[in-house]
């Protein structure tokens, strides 16, 4: 029994402060047009199931003060039928019909494309986010930036398993189906920086397919967007000379694209503005020297079961391409 106390208090401890993880991203701390919409629709439900709580629960409270009726006492004031009739079918229909209504409006509003929207298509691999903006040719993995106050059209799709693409505090979750092509619509109202993370479990390293979304103004997203048009190439020393010729020679370059190289594999991120990118492994570690040499030495330590295997390099090969993949940006 003792065991049992001690252990409700460490679940109930543990809830408390996973309240407050400030890192946590909170579902109502909106920051678009789109989840805006939802958390409104959230608080109307919310508000209506604590008021059919509070009813109930008030019936319960009367009923037991009251006791049973005896043989004697007064009938009731409320015929049994009726109140099964008003309690059991006109209220909740009335309820349910006005979440009906207020859902689909919400939906279609979320919906609703608008002429000008910025174009990304994303597609769920495993287990990291692959990034593109058509027409632009800009590509990037696990870190999407737009605008804010312009409406961003999402593409989803997926050539392996169902994963699902949700930044909460921007708009609702969206699946990336094999086969299915689906489109996300969203409005960025506050710049920032958002957390994203697939929500539907898609195998081995689910928990560690997260992606970093960040909003800026119009001004500071263009100018990413050039950057990136000029990002990749470059070894502007010989350590990222050397680093540049051993990716290239090393089985890294079948698996990666960098573009102006003759890296041009498909089965791993393109690493073209990696040097920029705040994480690797898809949000699993930062982007620093110390996570990015042991990645690339082992990155099954960091990211069990993920598809890149162990390489064997020799320190100097490793110190060299992590200089210029640091400089790729
Ligand atoms: C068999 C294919 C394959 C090979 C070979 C390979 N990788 Fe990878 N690499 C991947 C995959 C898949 C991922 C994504 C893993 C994940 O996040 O789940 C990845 C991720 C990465 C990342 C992190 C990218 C990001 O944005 O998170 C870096 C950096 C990287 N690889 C560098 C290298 C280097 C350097 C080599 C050569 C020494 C190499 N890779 C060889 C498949 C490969
Ligand atoms: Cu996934």
């Amino acid at each position: 029994m003792r065991r049992f106390r001690r252990y409700g208090l460490v679940v109930g401890a543990s809830l408390l402060l996973a309240a407050c993880d400030r890192r946590a991203p909170g579902l109502l701390q909106t920051g678009g047009t789109e989840a805006r919409r939802v958390a409104r629709l959230f608080w109307i439900m919310f508000a209506m199931a604590a008021a059919v709580y509070v009813a109930v629960a008030g019936l319960i409270i009367v009923a037991t003060l009251r006791g049973r009726r005896t043989e004697t006492g007064k009938p009731s004031r409320v015929k049994d039928e009726a109140f099964v009739w008003v309690g059991g079918l006109v209220v909740p229909v009335a309820i349910l019909a006005v979440l009906a209504v207020l859902t689909v409006s919400t939906t279609n509003q979320v919906r609703r494309p608008v002429a000008g929207a910025l174009s990304v298509e994303v597609v769920g691999k495993r287990w990291w986010w692959a990034v593109t903006y058509p027409g632009t040719g800009v590509t990037t993995a696990n870190e999407i930036h737009v605008p804010v106050g312009r409406q961003v059209r999402i593409g989803l799709d997926s050539d392996n398993v169902i994963h699902s693409f949700w930044v909460p505090q921007v708009a609702g979750k969206l699946d990336t189906v094999p086969g299915q092509h689906n489109e996300l619509r969203l409005t960025v109202t506050k710049a920032g920086t958002y957390r994203g993370e697939c929500a539907e479990f898609c195998g081995l390293q689910h928990a560690n397919m997260n992606l970093v979304f960040v909003a800026q103004s119009e001004a500071d997203f263009e100018r990413w967007l050039v950057r990136r048009r000029s990002a990749g190439t470059g070894a502007s020393s010989d350590l990222t000379e050397r680093g540049l010729v051993a990716f290239e020679r090393a089985p890294c370059a079948g698996c990666h694209t960098i573009r102006g190289t003759s890296a041009a594999g498909d089965l791993g991120p393109d690493l073209t503005d990696f040097g920029s990118r705040q994480t690797i492994g898809s949000g699993a570690v930062p982007n620093d020297t110390r996570h990015l040499t042991q990645w690339i030495v082992d990155s099954q330590t960091i990211k069990p079961g993920n598809l890149m295997p162990p390489i064997e390099l020799d320190p100097g090969e490793v110190a060299a391409i992590v200089a210029y993949l640091e400089s790729l940006k």
